[in-house]
């Protein structure tokens, strides 16, 4: 067993076997001029921050041996997965599935819809098509993570209050055990973020345990 003394809001252990990794969206449509995330007004530099510790929790994670998944929110190219209200919503610059700068908005094999080089999948590591903001919807997620025998899930991503903190509560609901890395997470809205930590670990970690980055790579040793 590994485990973090100093996570929020306790102790936090895990066994590595049945751990794995899970990267929400970082994709060029959030993270990136000209996507998805910008059309909505947004803006996307303050994602940037946390792509070199992301870089570094994969490295962490993959050295140890612990299976990695990420997963990119989009739509087939044919829009037959995007519902009315998804695509209504708002007053955006450019609506899902209109050309963009990086390809048509959030459609899957698009430029933007891929993720950024620097956290890029590599070998045989799943990625997840979702046309949702939970990656447990519609997706093979659950089945895949039945089959691998996963407990734990350690998570990474954008935005910490939309794809990934409702993938967290859909994976919290199905029984796993779930600690979000503080400092590989990241909103447009930096009070959210302080928000959604403090939601998840509150009420004796009511959805998950939070820690650094350095928590995690300290309590591998
Ligand atoms: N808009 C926003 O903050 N996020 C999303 O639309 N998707 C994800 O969080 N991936």
């Amino acid at each position: 067993m590994v485990q973090i003394a100093t996570a929020r809001p306790f102790v936090f252990d895990f066994d590595p076997k049945t751990t794995a990794l899970i990267v929400i969206d970082m994709q060029r449509d959030f993270i990136e001029p000209g996507g998805f995330g910008e059309t909505l007004g947004n803006d996307v530099s303050l994602l940037q921050a946390i792509v070199p510790t992301t870089a570094k929790l994969l490295a962490l994670c993959r050295a140890h041996g612990l299976p990695v998944i990420h997963t990119r929110e989009c739509h087939k190219p044919d829009l037959s997965d995007l519902p009315d209200a998804k695509r209504d919503r708002g007053q955006p610059s450019l609506r899902i599935g209109d050309p963009g700068p990086m390809g048509r908005i959030l459609v899957a094999g698009e430029d933007g819809a891929d993720i950024i080089p620097q956290v890029y999948p590599i070998a045989d590591e799943l990625v997840i098509d979702k046309p949702g903001k939970g990656a447990f919807y519609a997706t093979s997620l659950a089945d895949h993570l039945a089959q691998r025998g996963i407990k734990t899930l350690i998570f990474a991503g954008v935005t910490t209050e939309v794809c990934v903190q409702t993938t967290m509560r859909e994976a919290n609901d199905r029984g796993f055990e779930c600690l979000l890395i503080e400092d590989a997470t990241e909103s447009y809205f930096p009070a959210f973020k302080t928000a959604t930590l403090d939601m998840i670990r509150a009420q004796g970690a009511i959805v998950g345990w939070t820690a650094t980055y350095a928590e995690l790579a300290a309590a591998f040793n």
